[in-house]
């Protein structure tokens, strides 16, 4: 697998991926992205040009794909409309992207008999009773909410009829929650430090309560290479850190670690049909590829992630007012 092709290589964890494949592989590495609101062309700067090339481009176009695919050896399929709160805005480029992006896609594979990664979330089980035991495994139903985590169901399910049915070889991920550089200031752990660091204040949906399952983006983009380069033909594996807290556990830790007290949140309208609790299972990952993470420390993560926001103010400020503006429309 020398030329891989990475989709949505421009946005957080795609770039994250690029720069781990740099590191990681001698592979040349061509990245598909339309460069919309939530890519940057800096998360890609300073890779070398002869290992790296950006092409921009749909990933629900035909013509923007087959040349790329029919010139690879594997494509790893991260491109995605990501966003929860913005698919309730409007679902429509989520329908397009995640599902008629997919489709595109597997067709190029199907008749180029390219290799095929297909990243996805483990928001497509639905979610778990909070205070409960159980987390999520290969075997879990598929139970989505919301039209994001509905388009990104339907884009597995299109992955597994084109396995069976066409013999593609693909493999799949759900991965849990991300944090780490690059990530877009409209995402919970972003939007909270930055509002700390503009001197505002971090805003909690509803109660606060719901849990998710926090994993560093270099874990993710590790458990991804092992999978590409030595998982089944044909499986899924589920990707986590054991790092489920609630969001009001980390706005308290991100307060603390910024020196502020540990009330100064405001809570504010909750999500429409927001997901109670996120937890993954990922022994399958565990045993059968003995990949493990790396950031066991999540709030050492969390410092870690707190002083590169802090590092990076010219990147994040253009988005953040126009993120702000939408939020305050939502009342959020
Ligand atoms: P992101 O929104 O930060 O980046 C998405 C990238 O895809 C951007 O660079 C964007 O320009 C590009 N893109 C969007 N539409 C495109 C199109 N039609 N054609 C080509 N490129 C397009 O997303 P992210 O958080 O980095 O998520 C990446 C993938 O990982 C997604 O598939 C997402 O479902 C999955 N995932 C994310 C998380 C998380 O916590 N963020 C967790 C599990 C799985
Ligand atoms: O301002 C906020 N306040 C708040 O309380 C925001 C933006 C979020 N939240 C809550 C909602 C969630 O319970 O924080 C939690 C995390 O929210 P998001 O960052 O929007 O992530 P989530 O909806 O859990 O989805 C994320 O993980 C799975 C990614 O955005 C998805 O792409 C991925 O599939």
């Amino acid at each position: 697998m020398r030329r891989i092709v990475v989709t949505g290589g421009a946005g957080f964890i795609g770039a994250n991926f690029v720069h781990h494949l740099v590191q990681h592989t001698d592979a040349e590495v061509t990245v598909l992205d339309k460069l919309t609101y939530a890519a940057s062309r800096e998360a890609l700067a300073g890779l070398p040009e002869s290992r790296v090339r950006l092409v921009v481009g749909d990933v629900a176009e035909a013509d923007d794909v087959e040349p790329l695919v029919a010139a690879s050896d594997a494509v790893v399929h991260f491109a995605a409309e990501s966003h929860n709160d913005n698919s309730l805005d409007d679902p429509s480029p989520f329908v397009r992207t995640n599902l008629v992006g997919t489709f595109t896609l597997l067709e190029a594979v199907r008749r180029h008999g390219v290799r095929y990664h297909h990243v996805s979330t483990d928001e497509v089980y639905g979610d778990l009773p909070l205070g409960d035991p159980a987390r999520f495994t290969e075997e879990s139903p598929y139970l989505p909410s919301s039209p994001y985590s509905a388009s990104k169901a339907g884009s597995d399910h299109l992955v597994r009829a084109w396995v069976r049915s066409f013999g593609v070889a693909a493999t799949l991920s759900n991965c849990s929650n991300n944090y780490g550089p690059w990530q877009h200031v409209e995402k919970f752990i972003p939007r909270q430090i930055t509002n700390v660091l503009d001197g505002g204040r971090p805003r909690l949906y509803g109660a606060g309560l719901n849990v998710r399952d926090w994993i560093h983006a270099s874990d993710h983009s590790s458990a991804v290479l092992r999978i590409l380069t030595e998982g089944r033909l044909g499986e899924t594996y589920l990707i986590g850190a054991d790092g489920e807290r609630n969001n009001l556990e980390v706005v308290r830790m991100i307060l603390a670690l910024l020196g502020r007290p540990e009330d100064d949140f405001d809570h504010v309208t909750d999500r429409a049909g927001h997901d109670l609790r996120y937890a993954i299972d990922s022994t399958k990952l565990r045993k059968e590829l003995s990949w493990s993470p790396a950031y066991g420390d999540f709030e050492a993560g969390l410092a870690a992630t707190i002083d590169w926001y802090r590092d990076h103010e010219a990147w994040w400020r253009p988005a953040k007012a126009t993120t702000e503006a939408a939020y305050a429309r939502r009342g959020q």
